[in-house]
């Protein structure tokens, strides 16, 4: 597929996801309600589903069809939900607003919110491990242990609880890159790397993939920094500033804005290189690398 506009693939594919994420749970009046309620209103509240469509791109780059990779791409976003849900509960950040509209524990309660979140959690596996689509077991197999471990405690858990150690303190380069390489990287590197495993990608491949991923989310997670300091919170859907009003370690606190918007860049441009060493059917990575350095949102 020859893309010339990153809106129409981010389009096409968001809509491919929606599709897909709508199957992936119970309706919301299925027995209890409470729950499913809560796991709709967090899951259908407008992300930008970025995670799941470097899923799919990540197999289209190595040859694979999008459809048998859509029970991958509604796991991490069903992962990525979950951990936006527990993020914003009062034990953590405590948060009123999230993609736009009131968190999870505003609208259901914390107890709810909480096993809104265990719920999509656990489902992303059952979710996962539907072996669809002609690929082999084994290969899903090995896709489940390699989520498990990028959500786990040494993969995104172990970045959020080094984050949290860190608030209010002068921390290293050192520790905001364990930070930011784990609480962010750790999803969007398994979201390349289940991509290519689940499409059968080689060994050189499959390492290509992965070393877009780790500059990906590093970017991603620096950007994301960079848009709490001077972006456009109306776009954002949440307040901006809370960074630095929670003592929080991020690359613009330790080397300031034009630093951190310099590595970004770096970080994206070397992404889009992995990319283009790919060759033509991983336009949309080499895209989707442009666009994470100038989102908005
Ligand atoms: C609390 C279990 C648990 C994990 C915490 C991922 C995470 C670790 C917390 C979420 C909060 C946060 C700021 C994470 C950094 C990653 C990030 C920038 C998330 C927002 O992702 P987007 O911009 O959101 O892709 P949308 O709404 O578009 O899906």
């Amino acid at each position: 597929m020859a893309v010339t506009e990153i809106e129409s693939y981010l389009a096409s594919r968001q809509q491919l996801v929606q599709e897909a994420l709508e199957k992936s749970l119970p309706p919301a009046d299925s027995y209890p309600p409470a729950v499913h309620r809560a796991m709709r209103y967090s899951l259908f509240a407008g992300g930008k589903r970025l995670r799941p469509i470097l899923v799919l791109a990540a197999g289209e780059a190595v040859g694979g069809a999008p459809e048998p990779l859509l029970p991958a791409a509604c796991a991490v976003e069903l992962i990525h939900t979950y951990s936006l849900i527990h993020d914003d509960l009062p034990a953590m950040d405590n948060d009123d607003f999230r993609r736009g509209r009131p968190t999870c524990h505003k609208v259901f309660g914390e107890a709810v919110a909480l096993l809104a979140g265990d719920a999509l959690l656990t489902q992303a596996f059952a979710v996962l491990s539907r072996v669809e689509g002609g690929i082999p077991a084994a290969k899903v197999l090995q896709a489940i242990g390699e989520l498990a471990a990028a959500a786990g405690s040494q993969g995104m858990i172990g970045g959020q609880v080094v984050d949290m150690e860190a608030e209010g303190r002068t921390v290293t380069l050192e520790t905001i890159n364990y930070i930011h390489t784990h609480k962010t990287g750790s999803l969007i590197r398994a979201c390349l790397r289940l991509g290519g495993i689940l499409s059968g990608a080689g060994e050189e491949p499959l390492a290509i993939l992965t070393r877009y991923g780790e500059n990906l989310g590093l970017a991603f997670q620096i950007t994301d920094d960079i848009l709490d300091v001077e972006g456009d919170f109306t776009q954002m859907g949440k307040k901006g500033g809370m960074d630095a009003a929670r003592g929080k370690a991020t690359y613009p606190a330790c080397l300031g804005l034009e630093k951190a918007k310099e590595i970004a860049g770096e970080l994206c441009a070397e992404a889009q290189e992995l990319a283009r060493s790919l060759g033509p059917a991983a336009e949309p990575l080499y895209l989707l690398a442009g666009y994470v350095l100038a989102r908005q949102g």
